[in-house]
């Protein structure tokens, strides 16, 4: 028998590339992926069930290292895993991956409204790559009837702002589409940096996609301030005992194509997908627990997930 069922492989390789992307989303994913295994998996020997699960967590894991969303929402599945017989192992996983899932939506609502209570009516802010809890942010601004427009940076090298920008759209905000660098230019005439985050760490720093640090420093410059929108999903305890967090390195493709490397000879290229925004140039983390300043977040992770740096998956 396989180990890890055909849903698992096909979540699996569609957050890989990117097919499935965004923190939030791929925590969401997976976590949908470890019911469909608990679901396929066909044993009466409950280790052999327990096994299997591990397998799927890992394959799942080890599709993308940055985003702490993920090896979060896999822990949180595994830890709820209970029972003597394959039957009750079975409906503890479906139940608690549903339970996950169900409360990342309602996080999600609830940190909107948190930071949507920061912007007024009249507002503009500025956004960087493509973020469900930033455009949660500026959907509850509108729900409560505040005018919000927008200046969305595309983002290179996927343009995931051309995502932001859609959605927004849908929102019925206003939308002006800019490139990266043009980002000082509009930043006079914005109120607000709104990002999102694949991961925070101990000290309130936070990796998110590569450009957010740039922009921050700009926004600080111009007195603009910045929030981050993340859900406390995007905590990372491993960062309490002092571990760095891993930066993916994309392909050398997402930034140039073969022929046009071709003509210009012999460089190095490098791509790296995200990186780290230092505390002292954001203003507040907005969680679906409320806002905080970036150096009191330790608090928050301790609370918690205490010493939760286990892999149950590996064991
Ligand atoms: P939500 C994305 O990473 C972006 O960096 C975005 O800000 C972050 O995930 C958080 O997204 P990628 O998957 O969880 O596009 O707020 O590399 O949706």
């Amino acid at each position: 028998m396989d180990s890890v069922c055909p849903e698992v492989e096909q979540v699996a390789d569609a957050i890989a590339s990117m097919e499935t992307r965004g923190a939030a989303t791929i925590a969401d994913a997976a976590a949908g992926a470890l019911a469909a295994q608990a679901e396929w998996i066909e044993t009466e020997d409950p280790e052999a069930f327990r096994a299997a699960m591990r397998a799927a967590a890992r394959t799942l894991a080890d599709t993308r290292p940055t985003a702490v969303s993920l090896p979060n929402a896999l822990r949180y599945v595994l830890h709820g895993m209970h029972g003597g017989t394959v039957s009750d192992l079975r409906t503890s996983v479906v139940t608690r991956a549903e339970a996950f899932r169900t409360d990342l939506d309602r996080a999600q609502g609830r940190l909107g409204r948190v930071g949507a209570g920061r912007l007024r009516d009249g507002d503009t802010v500025m956004t960087h790559c493509h973020s469900t809890a930033a455009v949660a942010v500026v959907r509850a601004a509108v729900e409560q009837g505040k005018h919000v427009e927008a200046y969305v940076k595309e983002t290179r090298p996927r343009n995931q702002g051309h995502i932001t920008a859609k959605e927004l759209r849908e929102l019925g905000v206003p939308v002006t589409l800019i490139v990266d660098n043009a980002a000082h230019r509009f930043l006079d005439e914005c109120d607000h940096v709104i990002v999102g985050a694949d991961s925070i760490a101990a000290d309130g720093s936070v990796i998110n996609k590569v450009g957010t640090s740039g922009l921050a420093v700009l926004a600080r410059e111009r007195g603009v301030p910045v929030m981050v929108a993340a859900g406390t999903l995007k905590l990372h305890p491993d960062t309490l005992t002092g571990q760095a967090v891993e930066i993916e390195q994309r392909a050398e493709r997402e930034v140039i194509d073969d022929e046009s490397r071709e003509e210009i000879g012999e460089i190095t290229v490098r791509n790296p997908a995200f990186d780290v925004t230092p505390p002292r140039h954001l203003d507040a983390i907005v969680t679906e627990k409320g806002q905080f300043p970036p150096e009191s977040i330790v608090s928050l992770m301790r609370e918690l997930y205490g010493d939760q740096v286990d892999e149950p998956w590996s064991e």
